[in-house]
C-alpha cells in the first residue's frame, strides 16, 4: 500500500468507518439513557508516563458534538469547566449559565455532576484528612456541586473518593477517616434537601463509585460491596439518599465478576447509575471503551440489567485511546462506543427472548421431577443430563453475539 499522506488520513479513517456499517442514527441513540462525560471527551491522552497527544477541547465543543452524535446527556466534575479558584463565586454562576445555554442550544441535558476530590493538591491526604480546614473545604466542594447540579437540572451526583486511602500505613486512622468521609456526604445530602425544597425539585440520587486501587495503593472503600457496607454502616445521616455508581472496569480490576457485583447492588436496591467501559482483570484503570475487550461478558451484564429493569443512566466513562486524534474522538471513538453499547443491549434483549435460552433456563429450573428425597446420589443422577445445558446456554450466547444463529458460517 502507498503511504497515506497526512491530508488523506482523515478521509481514509472516515471511509473505513463507513465501511464498518452498523451505525445508528442520532435519533435512535437519543432513545437510550446514555451520558457522555466532559472529562472523557476532553481527555488529552496524558498519564504518569505519557505526554498529552491531543489539544484541549472546550465544553461548548464537547456538548455540540454530543448533540450531533445523539448522546442525549452530559456530565461533569465541578472543576472540569469551572476553574477551581472560581468555584462558589459569581464567576461560577456566569459559567453555569453559559453551560445551560449551550446544553439547550444542542438538545443535550445534564444528567449528573460529580466533585473532583482527588486531583488538586489540597486533596493530597485525601478528601477526609486530619486537617479540619481541608475537611471543611471538601464539604464546601460537595455542597457546591449539589448547587451546580440543581442549576443544571441534573438528577444524579457521583462520588468517586479518589485518594481515600494511603500508600503506607501508620499515620492514617481508618475508622476516623471513614467517619469524616461520611460527614462530607452528609453535608452534601443536607444541602440537597435544602436546595431541592427551595427549588421544588426532587433531591439528587447520590451515587458512590468504588475503585480498588489508584490513585492510592490501599483504598478504604475499594469495591462496590465495601460501599454497600459503608452505606449501611450507620455513619450516613441519609442512607436512603445514597446508592451506587459501579464502574464496569473497577470491578474487574480487583478480580471480581462485574455481573455478580451488579447483581449484589441490584439486590440491595442500590444500582442507580453505571459507568460503562472495558478493560482487563487485575490491571490498572485503562478505561477502554465499552465492548472492545469483553463483549461476551458485556452481553451477560446487559442481560442481567435488562431482566431486572435497569435501563440507565449508562455513563460512557472511558478514555478515547491516546492514539486517537482530536477529530477521531468525535468521529470514531464516541459514536462507535454508543453503537456497540446499543447493539449489545439489543442482542441482550434478543437473548432473553431466544427460544433455546428460554427453554434451557426453564428446564434447568424445572429440575428432573423425581420425588425429593435424601438420596444425594439419586438426585445427582436424575439431573445429570439436564446440567449439560449450563454449557449449551453460553454456546448459544456466543452464537447470538457472532451472528451464527442467523446462519453465518465459515468454510475452510
Ligand atoms: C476514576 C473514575 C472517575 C469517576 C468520576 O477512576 O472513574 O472518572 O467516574 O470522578
Ligand atoms: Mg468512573
Ligand atoms: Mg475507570
Amino acid at each position: 500500500m502507498q503511504p497515506v499522506a497526512p491530508n488523506q488520513q482523515r478521509s481514509l479513517v472516515e471511509r473505513l468507518t463507513k465501511m464498518c456499517g452498523g451505525a445508528y442514527s442520532p435519533e435512535t441513540r437519543r432513545k437510550y439513557f446514555i451520558s457522555g462525560p466532559q472529562w472523557a471527551a476532553a481527555y488529552q491522552g496524558q498519564a504518569l508516563f505519557y505526554a498529552p497527544t491531543r489539544h484541549p477541547v472546550s465544553f461548548e465543543e464537547v456538548i455540540r458534538q454530543f448533540g450531533h452524535i445523539g448522546i442525549a446527556h452530559w456530565c461533569t466534575h465541578d472543576s472540569d469547566v469551572i476553574p477551581t479558584e472560581a468555584l462558589g463565586s459569581d464567576r461560577q454562576s456566569e459559567i453555569v449559565a453559559k453551560i445551560r445555554r449551550t446544553l439547550e442550544e444542542n438538545g443535550v441535558k445534564c444528567s449528573m455532576v460529580t466533585t473532583e476530590t482527588f486531583y488538586h493538591a489540597v486533596f493530597a491526604a485525601g478528601p477526609a484528612p486530619e486537617a479540619p480546614e481541608v475537611r471543611e473545604y471538601a464539604a464546601f466542594r460537595v455542597r457546591n456541586t449539589v448547587d451546580v447540579g440543581h442549576e443544571l437540572g441534573a438528577h444524579y451526583a457521583v462520588y468517586w473518593p479518589g485518594s481515600l486511602g494511603y500508600f503506607t500505613q501508620g499515620a492514617i486512622d481508618e475508622m476516623q477517616t471513614l467517619r469524616w468521609y461520611a460527614d462530607a456526604l452528609n453535608a452534601a445530602c443536607d444541602r440537597d434537601i435544602e436546595v431541592a425544597r427551595k427549588k421544588g425539585r426532587p433531591t439528587l440520587k447520590h451515587c458512590l463509585e468504588a475503585k480498588p486501587f489508584e490513585p492510592q495503593a490501599e483504598i478504604l472503600l475499594p469495591t462496590s460491596d465495601a460501599m454497600l457496607a459503608f452505606i449501611a454502616s450507620g455513619a450516613l445521616k441519609h442512607p436512603h439518599m445514597v446508592g451506587l455508581n459501579p464502574e464496569y472496569l473497577h470491578e474487574l480490576m480487583w478480580g471480581g465478576a462485574p455481573r455478580a457485583a451488579l447483581a449484589r447492588a441490584l439486590l440491595a436496591g442500590k444500582l442507580w447509575h453505571f459507568d460503562i467501559n472495558d478493560g482487563y482483570r487485575l490491571k490498572h484503570d485503562v478505561d477502554i471503551a465499552v465492548g472492545l475487550v469483553n463483549p461476551l461478558d458485556w452481553l451477560n451484564v446487559l442481560m442481567l440489567l435488562r431482566s431486572n429493569g435497569f435501563n440507565g443512566p449508562f455513563n460512557l466513562d472511558f478514555k478515547p485511546l491516546r492514539t486517537t486524534s482530536n477529530h477521531g474522538v468525535f468521529a470514531v471513538s464516541f459514536p462507535n462506543a454508543v453503537d456497540r453499547f446499543i447493539t449489545l443491549w439489543e442482542i441482550a434483549g434478543e437473548a432473553l427472548e431466544d427460544p433455546v435460552i428460554r427453554e434451557a433456563t426453564a428446564a434447568l429450573k424445572a429440575g428432573s421431577g423425581i420425588a425429593p428425597g435424601r438420596d444425594a446420589d439419586a438426585i445427582a443422577e436424575a439431573n445429570k443430563e439436564l446440567l449439560t445445558l449450563h454449557e449449551l446456554v453460553p454456546h448459544r450466547l456466543v452464537q447470538l453475539l457472532l451472528g451464527t444463529h442467523r446462519g453465518r458460517v465459515h468454510f475452510s
